[in-house]
This record gives C-alpha cells, sequence and structure tokens, in this order.
C-alpha cells in the first residue's frame, strides 16, 4: 500500500550503478586476501583497514523517519508479536555495548559504544517459537539482511537508538538500527522497522546480490 507509513516505498531512488558496482566486485571476489584469522590473533580481521571517521553507506535513500513515526513490528514464528513505538522500545530495559565494525568495504571501526536493547531482550519479550531458525530484518529503506536466530540471539547483538552518548544520527540508521558486531556491517540494519523470525532462510538485499550468506570477517566470508 502506497500510502502505508509502515511500508517503505524508496526503493525506486536507489543508487542502481552503486548496486551494480558492488555486485561486480562480488562477482570477482574482490578485497578477498586468502589469510584466515579464526582465532583472532589480531584485532583487525584479514583485510581490514583502520578508519577513525565513521563512513556512511547505504543504498543512496536514508529514510527521515520521524520518532513519533517510527514503528518497530516483531512478528512470524514468535508466541508473542508485536508492534512497538519508541517510547515504548526506549521503555524496554536497556543495554550498553562496546563492539569493533568491519565493513566488507573493508574499513573497520574500534570501540563503539551503543545504548538500544540487546537482541536477548527482544527475543525474550516475543518468544520465538521451537521452529524458528532464521531472523530477516526490514528496513524504511527497502533494505533486508537476514542472519540464523543464534547469530542474532549472540550476547553482544543491540537494537541501538544512541552511539557515542547522542541519538543515532539519521545517515547512520536512526531512531534505530541493528548492530551484529560479530558479523560484517552490512548485517547490521539501519533504520530497521520490522524484525521477522522464520522456520527457513530468507536472503537479504545483498546476500541476493553475491554476498556470502553468513558474514564472519575473521573467515572472510565477504562474497558467496
Ligand atoms: N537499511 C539499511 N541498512 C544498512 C544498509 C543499507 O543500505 N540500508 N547498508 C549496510 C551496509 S553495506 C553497511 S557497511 C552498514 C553501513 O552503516 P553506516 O552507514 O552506519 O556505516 O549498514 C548496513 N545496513
Ligand atoms: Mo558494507
Amino acid at each position: 500500500m502506497a500510502d502505508d507509513p509502515e511500508e517503505p516505498a524508496i526503493i525506486g531512488q536507489i543508487k542502481d550503478k552503486l548496486i551494480r558496482t558492488k555486485e561486480k566486485w562480488a562477482e570477482d571476489g574482490r578485497l578477498i586476501t586468502g589469510h584466515q584469522d579464526a582465532g583472532h590473533a589480531n584485532r583487525l580481521p584479514p583485510g581490514q583497514k583502520l578508519v577513525t571517521n565513521w563512513p556512511v553507506l547505504d543504498l543512496g535513500a536514508q529514510p527521515d523517519v520521524k520518532p513519533d513515526r517510527w514503528r518497530l513490528q516483531i512478528l512470524g514464528t514468535v508466541e508473542n508479536p508485536i508492534v512497538l513505538t519508541l517510547d515504548a522500545f526506549k521503555g524496554l530495559p536497556p543495554s550498553q555495548f562496546v563492539s569493533d565494525i568491519h565493513c566488507v568495504t573493508s574499513w573497520s571501526r574500534y570501540d563503539n559504544h551503543w545504548d538500544g536493547i540487546a537482541a536477548r531482550t527482544i527475543i525474550d519479550l516475543v518468544k520465538p517459537k521451537l521452529e524458528t531458525t532464521h531472523v530477516l530484518f526490514h528496513s524504511y529503506d527497502g533494505y533486508t539482511t537476514n542472519v540464523k536466530l543464534e547469530v542474532f540471539a549472540d550476547d553482544d547483538v543491540i537494537l541501538a537508538h544512541s552511539w557515542e552518548g547522542e541519538p543515532l544520527a539519521r545517515e547512520h540508521g536512526g531512531p534505530v538500527r541493528v548492530v551484529i558486531p560479530k558479523w560484517y556491517f552490512w548485517k547490521s540494519a539501519k533504520w530497521v522497522t520490522r524484525i521477522v523470525f522464520s522456520d527457513h532462510d530468507v536472503p537479504g538485499f545483498w546476500e541476493t546480490r553475491g554476498y556470502h550468506n553468513e558474514g564472519d570477517p575473521w573467515k572472510e566470508e565477504r562474497y558467496s
């Protein structure tokens, strides 16, 4: 429905050329060093470069989601599907985590301070049914990305509304984004609006365009 504020229709404005370039990188296996660091001997995963700024990556649209219009729908194979307003979301028990960012385009950024609601808190709230194996995130720009339930349930995963003590900026996914620190950053959906629990895997935006289905930076799971 075009006039449904919860149903993003921005996907038509996305940067098709940029997406084609990244698909081509995936085809060519660009940035793959072939060196693994499964034991995390180094803090910086193979092929990554440390940055101190915070680059912005998107599909060409940065949805302007007003806090009072923001909704988070959590549905699928759960006992308690729920729709949260931003106030209700922020009323859940809070968590704070510090984590490193590793982007597949080869930059990493250390020690990011996040405030928000832990994935574990969300999981306790909605209670995934036994058959649940995967989670798919949907964003206001039409972006999607998928992870296994166990990846979402990891104890460092957060739905962040603040970074370095300030509300998360619009270009970085505010009001609320997902942060999955152990995976490349494309798995961390910005402007998240829907979390669908499922008994099967549904590949997301980049996962259907040549990116790896998992995304472990220590194994260089960049492309499929
Ligand atoms: N909704 C949405 N989430 C997204 C993306 C996007 O285009 N749309 N890009 C992904 C990619 S590829 C990366 S590297 C990070 C970038 O986050 P940043 O702009 O805050 O650095 O967001 C991820 N989440
Ligand atoms: Mo990325």
